[in-house]
């Protein structure tokens, strides 16, 4: 039985990755992703310099998921670049790595580094960040969006794809659908978390950022995720690959994804409660649904949601 997975052409082993922000900051982060089991793996956002983020606590565990505001903390793009680089030099040409400029002028300018850089990867450009204050999610300005994805495609030529936000309107879909279709986009990621929650506890909130306010992942968001899957999978161009993500906790969670049409699945709160066997463990609970039901390869079931 085989979990091999492929993204514009490349093959992956399986299909589990990290989601970008989860354990994926530090040398040491990236690392135990390498020696884990996971399919491969992305580097958290970055952006040109190094930023701290936001004052703690800004991530919380909840019963059915996850409450963060971080901020975007991160050892900055250089640091990132160098380490895709010296994995490249190692043989790994299979690295995805995000990039969440505050401005389009910033992220332009980690695209040309990266564009005459000998990286061979993707890049995932975080078009959904729910967490900096007075910086709007992009992904949620159509014509913003469609602005900076035509600047970017009019010099960059490397594989890239794009971290959206949930979206909730059949409208929102086929807006943001036909502006990517216009793009050589190799991926997109759905979805980031669900933004500017409010979780109370004991009377008050649970984390500091924002007055509280943070973006929810983990089982809360799994059905958006799933809906957001499902219609980028049939409004977008089949050459572009869809990579899934939002409540995965169980091998049934990955299975939902893939036959919603997810080429890929993240795994982010998951990964922060359970730590870096949580691969291994998804994949023998994936590969034991896929045995029960005589499936023998990803693509006997990906994309074939059942409708009535
Ligand atoms: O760092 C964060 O606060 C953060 C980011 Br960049 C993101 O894309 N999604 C999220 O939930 N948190």
């Amino acid at each position: 039985m085989s979990v091999e997975t492929k993204i514009s052409n490349k093959i992956f082993d399986n299909c589990l990755m990290n989601a970008s922000g989860a354990k994926c900051m530090t040398f040491e982060d990236l690392s135990k992703l390498k020696n884990s089991e996971s399919g491969t793996w992305i580097t958290k956002s970055c952006t040109i310099s190094s930023r701290e983020g936001n004052p703690s606590p800004r991530y919380v565990d909840l019963k059915l998921g996850s409450i963060n505001s971080m901020g975007l903390p991160n050892l900055g793009f250089q640091f990132y670049l160098d380490y895709v680089l010296d994995e490249h030099k190692l043989g790994n040409d299979h690295l995805f790595f995000s990039i969440a400029g505050l401005s389009l002028e910033e992220n332009m300018e980690m695209l040309n580094k990266i564009n005459s850089s000998d990286f061979q990867g993707w890049v995932e450009l975080n078009l959904s960040c729910p967490n900096i204050q007075g910086k709007p999610q992009t992904g949620y300005d159509f014509e913003r969006t469609e602005e900076v994805l035509d600047k970017i495609f009019s010099f960059y030529s490397k594989p890239l794809g794009v971290k959206l936000p949930p979206y909730f309107d059949i409208a929102h879909f086929e807006i943001v659908a036909d502006i990517l279709n216009q793009y050589p986009l190799q991926f997109v990621t759905c979805i980031n978390s669900i933004g500017n929650a409010l979780y109370i506890e004991d009377e008050s909130v649970v984390i500091k950022p924002k007055n509280g306010f943070g973006g929810i992942g983990g089982a809360y968001i799994k059905p958006t995720a799933l809906a957001n899957v499902r219609m980028f999978y049939k409004l977008l161009r089949n050459d572009i690959s869809i990579i899934g993500c939002g409540g995965v906790e169980t091998g049934k969670d990955v299975f939902e994804h893939l036959l919603c049409g997810a080429s890929m699945v993240q795994i982010g709160t998951q990964l922060m409660k359970e730590d870096i066997s949580v691969f291994s463990r998804l994949l023998t609970e994936l590969k034991t649904i896929m045995k029960a039901k005589n499936y023998k390869s990803l693509n006997d079931f990906k994309g074939k949601l059942k409708e009535l």
